[in-house]
């Protein structure tokens, strides 16, 4: 199987001016013309090769003259033929099988809808093409269909023609004047009910927005299409950057691989990222739908405008639209804890990454099948990267920076090079250090030592910092850290940047006292793992007293970690220390203005927050704990925490972030409660029955499975017969299922799989029922007699065939077989292999699998 370089890279021979492609479609077989208009871009390339995969070629066209097959060579990957002329013509028909297309990559049919997802390498299932980012083309597009069961013929950029031919056929032409890749291609047509609004930028074009979704659901669309709005100023206030096309369309599909697609004026989305209601949705599904619908649309500008030379700079585009996305959510809701939120997604599934087989640098340097690198490390971990920059030179120095970068790159193909290169010429500020974030892959660790000079009143830290290897790389290098720090001296606070470059560096404070604390990595400055020897008492005083939100909750998320290690060391009788009632109990009593970071500072860890802190997981002793410590809460808190959820039960029935900081709170509260079964089970109804919304019943449900109330039944008989009809609500009822802490969950699963409205071919079903078994039920998962891994590698063994994509992110959880016991090690090899030995296992499975057992 073959693996790309970086180092391999070399500019297209030939580049393709205009594209036009003609789709005559039919679901079982849809015919596209391409007439591709070629020039030539190195003198001496002789031969030109198209990628193309599952394509039946019909006839070639070399300028006009048909070309006979002797003329060219075509297998299983590409279309070659030699040619002499410096601008010629190709006109190549080919035919394809929407309705086979389970993979949902190239244009699928699926719920009586056409749709395209290119992004990475898709377009050449469409025809062929040279199909990589660095080619880019004036696109026209041509779709012929059936008048009446698509009403709607979709594609990129302004529609120039509409008419009915003959036949009840219709046909719409769409010319989209920015030269763009092919990943950036869109095809959809259905029939839709549609919602429409205008935006005015600040330069006064006037842009029509369209919302494309299923009969029935368009008031679901609403908050989205506000949302969009809300993008688009706010892009145009803090990046200066505006819209550039006359419509801005966005189609929800109910099956699709991944969240949504920014392409070039025709986004295309998972539906469960646009419809949202009160009554359907949760806060946090609002809160996925806005930041979402920012992040496709902040691509138009740094993706799409500018675009990636090659797919090994996927962190170009991805990691700074994940920081534009952020800064947004930020901005629109609590800042904390939006911040807490994407740290918890570094501190668990992007470490576990690194500690994985498939650890790989921001910018990865090899790949056997890209769309396996579309990962927490490019996305997450390289918003982090972003962040880091945009500390250290600061608001101004970063926009200038932005302001440089597209100015000199708008309408290229670039690498994260040029990104660094423009923030670094803005700002005369030498990043040629810095630059190793995106080479070096790991978890760096900070360890810090505090000495005290009692005569000098000095405090010095000693900062070292130490990369363990990798998967992919023996050797690392220093980093450059920027180190924001508040020190807590009495009354006195001092803050700053200390930026770190070498391997170990020393940080003194003067004229403080002996008792004065350093908070370090407020905010979580940079993406390390910090090694520290404070105190509980230490830490308590921080989560007590910063005036810092964040630094609250890590000090206390230290505590957890502490107490964690203690309750092992101590079995069942560790009892949590009489200063965490305190501080919960102040908290309930008198929350904090930000309602949601109190919901925050009150939860104890999840199980994935607490395993990342291991190198091998203690599976069963994170579960122990974990009941024990909520045991002990809602023990000793029952008053506090019945009085304050009490206190906020009449939340407005809106998204807003008064009223989900007091859903998060009660419902934190109500977690707590319910794991006394006789006293809650009156509240835990009452809520159920008299919810306003989703999110409050979703609570519900959630606290009594976690508490395994034997309420939880009932009310999931309830919910299934009152969201029969509506998949994207059943999904969560399929995930709660999953998620069921006994040993039942087996027969469930077998059962929930011949529910009517489960299909494998549906990413969002099977991801609702695997994806939450294997991530959110760690106690069946890992069972110590196999079957958790074997009913997710039976599974794997079924989907891979239907979607290679879908499968191969399932597959996560088996990978880091090396940070369990060996008895589960064993469990898990013995199914990896049975991946591995399977015929016919696509590139996808095999690139994880293979790196995971070598
Ligand atoms: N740029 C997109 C990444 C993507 C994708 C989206 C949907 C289906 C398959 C896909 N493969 C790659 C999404 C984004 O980051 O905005
Ligand atoms: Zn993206």
């Amino acid at each position: 199987r073959q693996v790309k370089r970086l180092a391999d890279y070399q500019a297209p021979d030939f580049f393709i001016e205009t594209t036009d492609l003609t789709f005559e479609l039919a679901a079982d077989k849809t015919l596209v013309t391409a007439v591709l208009q070629f020039r030539r871009a190195n003198p001496n390339a002789l031969e030109l090769r198209l990628d193309g995969q599952q394509l039946l070629l019909l006839a070639v066209h070399y300028n006009e003259r048909l070309l006979q097959p002797s003329e060219y060579q075509c297998d299983a990957q590409q279309l070659r033929l030699s040619v002499t002329d410096d601008d010629f013509k190709l006109t190549i028909k080919t035919e394809i099988c929407p309705q086979a297309n389970t993979a949902l990559e190239g244009l699928y049919f699926a719920n009586g809808s056409f749709c395209t997802q290119c992004e990475a390498e898709g377009f050449r299932r469409i025809t062929y093409y040279l199909d990589r980012p660095d080619v880019l083309s004036v696109f026209s597009t041509t779709i012929i269909a059936d008048a009446n069961q698509y009403p709607y013929l979709l594609s990129n950029g302004n529609k120039v023609a509409d008419r009915l031919l003959a036949g009840g056929q219709r046909l719409v032409r769409w010319q989209d004047p920015f030269p763009k890749p092919c990943y950036l291609f869109a095809l959809v047509a259905g029939d839709f009910e549609l919602r429409q609004d205008q935006y005015t930028t600040k330069s006064g074009r006037v842009v029509e927005l369209a919302f494309y979704v299923e009969k029935g659901q368009g008031n679901k669309a609403l908050f989205a299409l506000e949302a969009l709005k809300r993008s688009m100023r706010w892009d145009e206030e803090r990046f200066g950057l505006e819209y550039d096309l006359d419509t801005y369309m966005v189609v929800a599909v109910d099956f699709f691989n991944m969240g949504a697609m920014e392409n070039k004026g025709l986004n295309v989305f998972n539906s469960k990222y646009v419809l949202v209601s009160n009554n359907t949705a949760t806060d946090t599904d609002f809160f996925n739908v806005e930041s979402i619908i920012g992040h496709e649309y902040f691509h138009n500008w740094t993706g799409n405008r500018v675009t990636c030379r090659d797919w090994f700079q996927l962190s170009l585009k991805e990691g700074l639209t994940v920081f534009r996305d952020q800064e947004f959510s930020r901005d629109m809701g609590s800042a904390t804890v939006n911040r807490i939120h994407a740290v918890q997604v570094i501190r668990t599934a992007q470490f576990a990454e690194d500690a994985s087989p498939m650890a790989h640098p921001i910018q990865p340097q090899q790949v056997m099948e890209m769309n396996n690198f579309y990962t927490v490390t490019v996305y997450d971990k390289g918003a982090e990267v972003i962040r880091m920059l945009h500390t250290l030179l600061g608001e101004d120095g970063f926009q200038a920076g932005m302001r440089l970068y597209v100015q000199r790159h708008d309408g290229q193909a670039v690498t994260c090079e040029h990104f660094v290169q423009a923030m670094q010429d803005a700002n005369h500020y030498d990043l040629s250090a810095f630059r190793r974030w995106y080479q070096q892959s790991g978890t760096p660790e900070l360890r810090v030592q505090r000495s005290y000079d009692v005569h000098k009143q000095q405090l010095t830290l000693t900062l070292r910092q130490h990369t363990p290897a990798t998967a992919d790389q023996a050797t690392k290098l220093p980093l450059v850290l920027p180190i924001r720090y508040q020190l807590v001296d009495g009354e006195r606070s001092e803050s700053g940047l200390f930026v770190m470059q070498l391997q170990e560096e020393s940080l003194v404070f003067t004229d403080v006292s002996a008792t004065a604390l350093p908070v370090l990595l407020e905010d979580f400055s940079a993406p390390v793992r910090l090694l520290h020897d404070y105190s509980e008492q230490e830490l308590l005083r921080i989560a007590k007293a910063a005036s810092n939100g964040f630094a609250r909750w890590d000090a206390l998320q230290s505590c957890w970690m502490l107490w964690l290690q203690q309750y092992i060391q101590q079995g069942g009788a560790f009892h949590l220390p009489e200063a965490l009632f305190e501080l919960y109990a102040t908290l309930l009593n008198q929350p904090l203005p930000d309602k949601s970071l109190t919901a925050e500072l009150l939860k104890v860890p999840d199980y994935g927050t607490f395993a990342e802190s291991f190198p091998q997981i203690p599976v069963d002793s994170i579960l122990a704990a974990s009941a024990a410590f909520r045991l002990q809460i809602s023990e000793h808190l029952s008053k506090a925490l019945l009085q304050c959820y009490q206190q906020h039960s009449q939340a407005a029935a809106e998204y807003n972030e008064e009223a989900v900081g007091q859903r998060a709170l009660k419902n934190r509260c109500l977690d707590y409660l319910s794991m006394h079964h006789g006293d809650s089970q009156t509240l835990l109804e009452q809520q159920y029955h008299t919810a306003s919304g989703m999110t409050d019943k979703l609570a519900v449900l959630k606290a009594s499975l976690h508490s395994e109330h034997p309420v939880f039944e009932s009310l999931m008989q309830h919910f299934a017969n009152e969201w029969q009809q509506d998949v994207l609500v059943l999904d969560k009822w399929f995930s709660l299922h999953a998620a069921n802490p006994t040993e039942q969950v087996f027969d469930t699963i077998a059962a929930l799989c011949q529910h009517p409205k489960f299909s494998w071919q549906n990413p969002n079903r099977v991801r609702a029922l695997f994806h939450a078994f294997a991530m959110q039920n760690p106690g069946q998962f890992h069972r110590l007699d196999g079957r958790g891994y074997q009913l997710l590698t039976q599974t794997l063994l079924l989907l891979d065939p239907i979607n290679p994509q879908v499968a191969a992110r399932l597959v996560t959880p088996l990978l880091s077989w090396h940070r369990y016991d060996s008895e589960r090690q064993i469990l898990i090899k013995q199914a990896l292999r049975q991946l591995l030995e399977k015929d016919g296992i696509s590139n996808d499975l095999y690139e994880k699998v293979s790196k995971a057992l070598a």
